[in-house]
């Protein structure tokens, strides 16, 4: 059986990272290991939350696992949160991302054009230079802009005309990001109804437009991830796992809307479980 560790946030309220991580991954056969990054009492959508640093915490947990000769099929990790668990998360790759060892980092910076509670300059160049160091990474179209620096207020203006993705694409090389996914590039200058996925890898560039569901919920983006993650360490090829990953999110996100009182703080992914696993075995 695969076995992956995963380094993010335990949000207790609020359906995202871990809590999304752990049953989408387990689900698709994959033993999960979390190390939770921080612990907070809710995502930081909320109007406030408490949060408890776990720095400390995992290098102690990491010392322990000295004794259990562990290897990972792959590493994943997601929001980190601080300074200090940027570091920690660096020790993890050096102690446990040998050659066989998928290494894919989410670098959950901010979305819709800002920079999530709590972060600032400093704390994205640290993730930049973690992200150097993946197999693959995971940004939304905010990170990526951010990430290289563009403006992001591009994310208003895009028209279904404007060829920019060869742009973007190169200036993901260039800085260094050798594979990439680009999550929610969304041409809302001018298109409401449809929304891409853009990724590349040494040989291969990919661009899926799937349908847009006009509403935001936190925690999508790591349910895409997550189940990217899950899809290609059971072997699925890029563009399947993409595929993979959009439909299980549109699903869930539809039967979320299906429920009046649903929760405005994330989907009902758990209800599109049979779904994925529908895919994943197709
Ligand atoms: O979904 C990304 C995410 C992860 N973890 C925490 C967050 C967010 C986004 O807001 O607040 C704690």
């Amino acid at each position: 059986m695969k076995r992956i560790l995963t380094i993010q946030d335990f949000s207790c309220l609020g359906k995202c990272s871990a809590s999304v991580a752990l049953p989408v991954i387990s689900a698709m056969g994959i033993e999960t290991v979390v190390l939770p990054s921080a612990i907070l009492s809710s995502h930081t959508a909320f109007p406030s939350f408490e949060k408890v640093d776990t720095a400390d915490m995992i290098s102690r947990f990491v010392k322990h696992w000295e004794s259990e000769k562990l290897h990972f099929d792959g590493i994943y990790i997601a929001y980190l949160g601080s300074i200090e668990a940027i570091q920690v998360a660096n020790e993890i790759i050096d102690i446990y991302a040998d050659e066989d060892t998928f290494v894919m980092i989410d670098p959950v910076l901010g979305d819709e054009g800002c920079l999530y509670t709590g972060f600032d300059d400093n704390y994205k160049e640290e993730i930049m230079k973690l992200c150097k160091r993946a197999d693959l990474i995971t940004p939304n179209f905010t990170e990526a802009l951010l990430m290289v620096g563009e403006d992001v207020s591009i994310l208003n203006t895009l028209k279904k005309s404007d060829h920019f993705e060869e742009v973007l694409l190169e200036k993901m090389k260039a800085q260094g990001f050798d594979r990439a996914v680009i999550t929610s590039v969304d041409r809302r200058g001018d298109c409401d109804d449809e929304i891409s996925i853009l990724a590349y890898d040494k040989k291969t560039s990919y661009h899926i437009t799937h349908e847009k569901l006009n509403i935001l919920f936190p925690g999508t983006g790591d349910l895409f991830s997550s189940t990217l993650f899950g899809a290609l360490i059971n072997g699925k090829s890029m563009g399947r796992a993409m595929e993979i990953a959009y439909k299980f999110i549109l699903k869930a996100i539809k039967i979320t809307l299906e429920e009046k009182n649903h929760n405005w703080y994330g989907v009902n992914f758990e209800k599109a479980i049979p779904y994925l696993l529908d895919l994943i075995n197709r």
